[in-house]
């Protein structure tokens, strides 16, 4: 579709979304902090790049020490030029934390605040969880892995870039 029949308005269904990724680049920051949670997100991730067919030598991977520390790295990839889009992956669970409304609102607003001034797409796969047990569920390897779901937002949102 070209951009202006990207803008075009439309009566009902949504257009389906382009899930191409063959030949778009990608940035994951993997946070460690809950690693045993942000592994599985990563795994996800990772599997639905291969879907959608960006080439495992298209991605590169960056590991950070916690969320806070996500828009920072975000916004070094970003800034390289050398990526069409950014996932960001990280678990802050409050049941462990008493800074956790700081923590994780820090990490959106940054990672919102890169993609703006960048201008590149930087997508938010960091679960904010009550409970470890939700977290378990939301980076489950079946269904509903939120990584998985992070990387078909990071293709759509990357080859949107690419045509508008
Ligand atoms: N970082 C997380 O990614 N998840 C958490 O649940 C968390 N808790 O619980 O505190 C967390 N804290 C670390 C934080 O992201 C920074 O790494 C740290 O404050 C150093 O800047």
């Amino acid at each position: 579709m070209t951009a202006s029949g990207e803008l075009a308005k439309s009566a009902g269904t949504p257009p389906a979304a382009d899930l191409d990724g063959a030949g778009l680049r990608f940035g994951v920051v993997c946070s460690r902090f809950n690693g045993f949670v942000t592994e599985m997100l990563l795994s996800g991730a990772r599997d639905g790049l291969r879907r959608y067919r960006v080439a495992e030598s298209d991605v590169s991977v960056v590991w950070v020490p916690g969320a806070f520390e996500i828009p920072f790295a975000a916004q070094r990839l970003a800034a390289s030029g050398g990526y069409d889009a950014i996932v960001t992956l990280g678990a802050v669970i409050r049941g462990e934390t008493g800074h956790y409304d700081l923590v994780a609102g820090q990490c959106a607003a940054g990672v919102q605040r890169v993609q703006l001034d960048t201008g590149v797409p930087v997508v938010f796969g960091v679960l904010a969880t009550e409970t470890v047990d939700q977290a378990l569920v939301r980076a489950d390897p079946g269904a509903g892995n939120k990584g998985m779901e992070a990387a078909a937002a990071a293709v759509e949102m990357a080859a949107l870039g690419r045509r508008l």
